[in-house]
């Protein structure tokens, strides 16, 4: 199939949006085989079937590389809760926060989870994504744990969709083990991933880096089972507090480091040392009223990459939209447009391990978005408006 007609914001590089006006886009089965001016098509592709996108804009698809989409229940009470006074950290060590989702988590059947999840996941198709990351880390025991990833793959056999698993066993301390974070990492964090590794389902280990969850000694015992096992990392970090978990992150070689809103230039240099991505989560800077700006010129000065995702879940980011996340970035964090798509399609996908996605060009998987849009600024620049008028999931409209 030949897409022509459109106006293609390829992100070739990451100096420009890469614009080809007039230009056509060759399909074959789930790869794009050319891209470039409709008038210099080669003669091999004339004959094709064409569809015409009327002078739309096209972009890479969508990605969404940080989510806890899959969880029991909400939070709406300690959204309340926080309104009339309580912080985060208070409601957490009160048993609430992401210990409350982890009742639910445990609670829920597979069946009720995966429907659930796949209202958020619906959200996230309907704005153009293709690839959705979604870690576990609402069980903290075994069998919710395998529960959680089970339901991620599931996703994928449900919806258009394609999911990449983290483990994040390491994400809070149970009930059952309270005061005990190094038993917990011993005889339930570190043996589940075993398990769920064993069982196919995990593509990367994550991590909460955080006063409130586990320090860096703690959050390198399970990278170094992580790397024995043969995956890759990336760890919640900086979000709070600085603890050194940017550091960390980059010593492991890891995907990515995600928040970040404490990092030091020091780490900038030290994530781009390391050619690991910074996956910034404006969701959740704006849902908890964070003040603390992540370091974003020190990014651009070191050349880190930076993704942008909705960190969707019951507690901090309770965001199911990639647009609404563009505009915040821009708004609040100051990114250009440019940076903004880039964060949600060659960086994200970076972020991933993904090295095939996120931009439009030969070779790479055919997951398109055609916009009602004349200019990629558009999607960063409108508050609550979709303008996707239509996907192309790996190859398919
Ligand atoms: N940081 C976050 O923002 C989420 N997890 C994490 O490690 C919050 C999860 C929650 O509050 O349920
Ligand atoms: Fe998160």
């Amino acid at each position: 199939m030949i897409l022509t007609n459109a106006h293609v914001a390829t992100l070739q590089s990451d100096k420009d949006f890469g614009l080809i006006s007039d230009g056509s886009i060759v399909l074959e089965g789930s790869t794009i085989v050319w891209v470039g001016a409709g008038h210099a098509l080669p003669d091999e592709f004339r004959n094709l079937p064409q569809h015409d996108l009327g002078g739309r804009l096209v972009t890479p698809a969508l990605i969404d590389c940080h989510t806890h989409l899959v969880f029991g229940g909400n939070r709406a009470v300690e959204f309340e809760q926080r309104l009339n006074g309580a912080s985060y950290e208070e409601i957490a060590k009160a048993g609430g926060g992401i210990i409350s989702t982890v009742t639910a988590t445990r609670a829920a059947s597979e069946k009720a989870l995966l429907a659930d999840a796949l209202t958020r996941v619906d959200a996230l198709i309907a704005e153009g994504v293709s690839v959705i990351e979604i870690k576990s880390g609402y069980g903290l025991d075994r069998e919710t744990e395998l529960k959680m990833l089970r339901v991620a793959r599931l996703i994928e056999t449900q919806r258009p969709i394609e999911v990449r698993t983290s483990f994040l066993g390491a994400h809070a301390v149970p009930a059952e083990y309270m005061g005990k974070p190094n038993a917990y990492i011993d005889d339930v964090c570190i043996p589940t991933l075993r398990a769920a590794h064993a069982q196919g389902l995990v593509d990367a280990v994550d991590g909460f880096c955080e006063g409130i969850a586990f320090d860096t000694v703690q959050i390198a015992r399970v990278f170094d089972v992580a790397k024995g096992l043969g995956l890759p990392v990336k760890l919640h970090a900086e979000q709070l507090s600085n603890i050194g978990g940017t550091q960390l992150a980059a010593k492991y070689g890891a995907l990515s480091a995600d928040h970040v809103e404490y990092a030091t230039e020091a780490d900038a240099r030290a994530l781009a040392a390391a050619g690991t991505v910074a996956v910034l989560l404006p969701g959740a800077f704006y849902t908890l009223h964070e003040t603390q700006v992540p370091p974003i010129d020190a990014f651009r000065t070191h050349g880190v990459p930076m993704a942008l995702a909705t960190d969707c879940n019951p507690g901090s980011s309770p965001l199911a939209s990639s647009l609404l996340t563009m505009n915040m970035a821009c708004t609040l964090f100051r990114m250009t447009p440019l940076e903004a798509l880039l964060g949600v399609t060659a960086h994200a996908a970076r972020a991933l391990g993904l090295a095939d996605r996120g931009r439009v060009t030969s070779g790479a998987c055919a997951d398109l978005c055609v916009w009602n849009a004349a200019h990629p600024a558009e999607l960063s620049y409108r508050i609550g408006f979709n303008p996707l008028h239509s996907r192309i999931f790996k190859g398919t409209l």
